[in-house]
């Protein structure tokens, strides 16, 4: 039997359940990108917030193209579980928050009407770095940003709102970009004065766009965990996710109206959230991708292999602690060092199973901020980073497509720049004063030299 509202009564005792009557209409929050991580985690502080205030809060989840997620979600629906899987074993909840999933792509005039409506309070995104349309430098590539763009459907219901004369609204981003909420900001005004220039004033004077820091492990669901998850939950949930114990959530208290009280669930709302930002972005997915890319090279599939292969573990340590951590300021009472050994202790788990393949997608949209920036940064204070230097000759050798499939909008044309052969025309297309990611960093012909001779020839570790 499938998980509904009728077949819940049927789950194991031992499942947490909402605390709160779930058909009640409340304030409404709109979410584009319905991964496995949205549900895992903005969705479960959602849950924790109505379940400690009372206040009902709904959301309404968008899938740009894909009906894959509304067809699990819809008919259970929009229930679903999270399990945490630690160690020690799992813990499992049902979440209430989510009511339903519209595919953008086939639903367009009820997309542009949910961004419309009075209920609707908040419209937030995880729909990752290449949802956003950038092209390498950053800016709005108005070419990849089509009808089924995020961009199309606020402009439609933005418009809407303005003419009906309500309330401005909070975007939200909650992707892993340097300055989410500040890029989102940009990237809309520029859609904005490019195809409805009268919006963009009303934008500024009514819609805030806050900067957020998320962080939750989350690997994709795959058929076996589910499989497996039925037979312990006593109901088939196509909509299931696994995670991890730990869950942060910093958030920059900036609302154009109300707002669920994500307390609750422990979101921090703080002033200081670039800093926990840019350190979770250089040293956690400065890591990730690292161990992704060597992972892959070394033979292994999963992060908590990779972290116990010794050799590249003192990489990944030497990354975040020497070169990510020496280049940031950290928040008022954060401890990088502490940081550092919280995460080597997290990407150990072994219960959670994180394909090194997964985080290995869309390098390109990535490294910016996850590895350029350092470099950029070490660039001015002297400091060589040869552990990021190792990870960027991994990815670049990685991008050839020679023996991963390369799942990234830019994987065409970064193999293409192998065509010739020779490493160093491809390292010159990228990291030269004309190269690809020239607005984030350039290397010095002494990193030059470096990246040459890692990608000729993997360090040793
Ligand atoms: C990962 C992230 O796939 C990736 O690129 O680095 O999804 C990471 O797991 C999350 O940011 C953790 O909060």
């Amino acid at each position: 039997m499938r998980l509904s509202s009728q077949s819940a009564i049927h789950l194991a005792d031992s499942i947490e359940r909402p605390g709160y009557a779930r058909d009640t209409p409340g304030h409404g929050i709109l979410h584009f990108g319905m991964g496995a991580f949205h549900r895992a985690h903005q969705a479960v502080y959602t849950d924790d917030a109505i379940a400690a205030t009372g206040d009902i809060w709904g959301i309404t989840g968008v899938s740009l193209r894909s009906p894959a997620v509304a067809a699990q979600l819809n008919p259970q629906d929009g229930l679903y579980t999270v399990s945490i899987r630690s160690s020690t074993g799992a813990r499992q909840r049902l979440i209430g928050s989510l009511r339903s999933v519209l595919v953008a792509s086939q639903a367009t005039p009820a997309v542009v009407a949910a961004v419309a409506s009075p209920q609707t309070h908040i419209i937030s995104f995880t729909v990752s770095e290449k949802g956003y349309c950038r092209d390498a430098g950053g800016s709005l590539d108005l070419a990849l940003a089509g009808v089924h763009s995020l961009y199309r459907y606020l402009r439609d219901g933005l418009a809407l709102r303005q003419q009906a004369g309500l309330p401005g609204v909070t975007l939200l981003s909650c992707d892993n970009l340097a300055g989410n909420g500040r890029q989102l900001a940009a990237l809309l005004t520029q859609y904005l004065e490019a195809t409805a220039p009268a919006l963009t004033r009303w934008f500024h004077d009514h819609c805030t766009c806050p900067a957020t820091m998320l962080d939750r492990i989350v690997p994709a669901s795959s058929a076996a965990d589910l499989d497996q998850h039925a037979t312990s939950l006593g109901l088939r949930d196509e909509a299931a996710v696994f995670t991890e114990e730990f869950t942060q959530w910093v958030i920059e208290d900036r609302f154009a109206g109300p707002r669920p009280q994500w307390e609750a669930g422990g979101a921090q709302f703080t002033r200081h959230v670039q800093a926990y930002e840019t350190a979770k972005l250089r040293m956690l997915n400065g890591a990730h991708s690292a161990l992704a890319y060597i992972g892959l090279a070394r033979g292994h599939e999963f992060v908590h292999e990779a972290v116990a292969d010794l050799p590249l573990r003192s990489l990944v340590e030497r990354l975040m602690r020497e070169e990510a951590a020496t280049s940031l300021t950290a928040a008022p009472g954060q401890d990088l060092g502490r940081h550092a050994d919280a995460l080597l202790q997290r990407f150990a788990n072994p219960a959670l199973r994180h394909r090194l393949l997964q985080i290995s997608m869309d390098g390109s949209q990535k490294i910016p901020q996850r590895w350029l920036e350092t470099l950029a940064f070490h660039q001015r204070t002297g400091r060589a980073c040869a552990s990021i230097l190792t990870a960027l000759a991994a990815w670049i050798r990685f991008v050839r497509g020679d023996r991963w499939q390369v799942d990234d909008p830019r994987a065409a044309e970064l193999a293409g720049l192998w065509s010739s052969g020779d490493a160093s025309q491809v390292v010159d297309a990228l990291f030269g004063p004309q190269g690809l990611f020239r607005n984030s960093w350039v290397a010095s012909s002494a990193d030059r030299a470096t990246l040459l001779a890692f990608i000729g020839n993997p360090p040793a570790l």
